[in-house]
């Protein structure tokens, strides 16, 4: 593997980055006293350490280095791109060659009439612009008091002041006065924890019909649109039951309700389709996306949006007083060019869908078997288990979230990236992972399995508490 080998000494790096950068979503003090670990060099599914360590890569970055690390060819385009035209805008009646042929390449991928990118720098101002793009399109029609988002609990959409508030994460509101006005959030449809004795089928539709009666107490006339992830993906993987997504369609059509599905981490072939509506029978009207789309080597996302909204907008919208700097970047737009390029080509998608994702779903449910796993799940290739202290119960630990981390601890300690969320574990690796890599995937995931049912039971976690 070629890597950087020039670098100052870890110790070093450590507490350079501890004295000068603020880490996102971590406890700096905790983390100044361990130390960060270094990430210097990458390849395919493998990452390289500041110590040499190689990992496995099981989150695909942070769910996005979809096809891999060290692809040359994006970094020819990139360079290629920098000299020919680094920076030029899309306001003002400009376009460049690089953004019109990812629109249109966008376009293609995406289903049914979603044709018309409005381009963002990631996930969580792509969701921002669908709050304003919304609300401008039913103001456009003669219907301001459209206003409302109905959103779902522990859904996620982004880190700025709108998309966190479209998000349902409660330790994010309760820092910094969130959700801003305007948004709430139903139940989603986890069925493992939140399903008692339903059947999964009976708990999807139950979960769905949230969205019918959230409606009725505001009264369309005041709602705008739905958002939602077809599959969670930082709430732990939560695949809805087969009901769920058919009655959700049902009720936005039913109600003249936008339909805005996030697929920031669902889209460009994660599930085993090009995007997760796909595979879920979703006809969105608006798609988020971002991640995959550039396989994370360039910061991009975007809001693509179906005929009957570009229609509103090119016809009676007016001017839309919104834009970013970097909308339509050339060289983010002309390195996700390359990228989808690269999907396409050479079918990694089909490959997920034919291939790896079933391979990883039969060997991912093996982890069923440990003592210390109450459920696992997948779609396509991302996954979760539930760890348990009571499998047949479905319980959660006494102490919340106490056993994930000793897990993740135990994964990093054996050389893969499994990341926890409270008590799940979950994965989401580079979609051109190979089947012996998955092997290993999982044999070092049973490893730390066992390692981390030593601890907890020397620990005294393994107690039952209740939802
Ligand atoms: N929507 C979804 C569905 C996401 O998963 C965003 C929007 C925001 O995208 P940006 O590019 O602004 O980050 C995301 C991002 C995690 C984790 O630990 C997940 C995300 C980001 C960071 C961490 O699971 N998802």
């Amino acid at each position: 593997m070629d890597h950087i080998a020039n670098h100052p000494a870890t110790a070093d790096m450590q507490a350079s980055d501890a004295a000068h950068h603020l880490h996102p979503f971590t406890d700096t003090a905790a983390l100044n006293e361990k130390g960060a670990r270094i990430i210097t060099s990458a390849n395919g599914v493998m990452l390289r350490d500041s110590e040499g360590n190689e990992i496995l890569d099981g989150m695909a970055g942070l769910w996005c280095v979809n096809i891999g690390y060290g692809r040359n060819e994006l970094a020819d385009v990139a360079s290629r791109q920098m000299r020919e035209l680094p920076y030029y805008n899309t306001f003002f009646q400009t376009s460049h060659p690089a953004v019109i042929a990812l629109a249109e390449k966008i376009a293609s991928l995406t289903p049914g009439d979603l044709n018309r990118t409005f381009f963002s720098c990631g996930g969580s101002d792509a969701n921002d612009t669908n709050i304003r793009l919304v609300r401008h399109y039913w103001a456009s029609l003669g219907k301001p008091n459209k206003t409302h988002i109905i959103a779902r609990k522990n859904g996620y959409h982004g880190s700025a002041v709108g998309s966190a508030s479209l998000g349902g994460m409660e330790a994010m509101h309760a820092q910094g006065g969130l959700p801003i006005p305007g948004i709430s959030h139903i139940a989603q449809p986890y069925w493992y924890a939140e399903g008692g004795e339903l059947s999964p089928e009976d708990f999807g539709l139950q979960a769905a019909q949230a969205l019918e009666a959230e409606i009725e107490r505001l009264g369309e006339d005041n709602v705008a649109a739905f958002i939602a992830e077809p599959v969670q993906g930082a709430g732990g993987v939560i695949v809805p039951p087969s009901t769920y997504w058919p009655e959700i369609q049902r009720i936005c059509d039913a109600h003249e309700i936008l339909l805005i599905a996030d697929e920031v981490i669902t889209g460009f072939g994660r599930t085993g389709a090009w995007f997760g509506s796909e595979t879920y029978g979703i006809k969105p009207d608006i798609m988020t996306i971002a991640k995959g789309l550039s396989s994370g080597y360039q910061p991009i996302g975007g809001s693509v949006l179906s005929e009957k909204l570009a229609a509103v907008f090119a016809e009676k919208g007016g001017e839309f007083n919104h834009g970013y700097t970097y909308s339509g970047h050339p060289v983010a737009a002309a390195v996700a060019l390359e990228n989808l390029r690269i999907l396409d080509e050479e079918n990694i998608v089909s490959t997920v869908a034919k291939d790896t994702g079933p391979y990883l779903a039969k060997r991912w449910a093996e982890l069923g078997e440990h003592p210390l796993v109450g459920e696992t799940r997948s779609s396509g290739l991302m996954a979760a288990i539930e760890l348990t202290p009571d499998a047949a119960a479905r319980a959660p630990f006494a102490e919340s979230g106490s056993v994930g981390p000793i897990c993740r601890d135990h994964c990093v300690d054996n050389h893969l990236v499994m990341r926890h969320v409270g008590d799940k574990m979950i994965i989401a690796p580079p979609l051109v992972i190979t089947k012996p890599e998955i092997d290993t995937l999982i044999e070092r995931a049973f490893k730390a399995l066992d390692l981390t049912l030593k601890d907890a039971t020397a620990q005294g976690l393994m107690k039952s508490g209740s939802r």
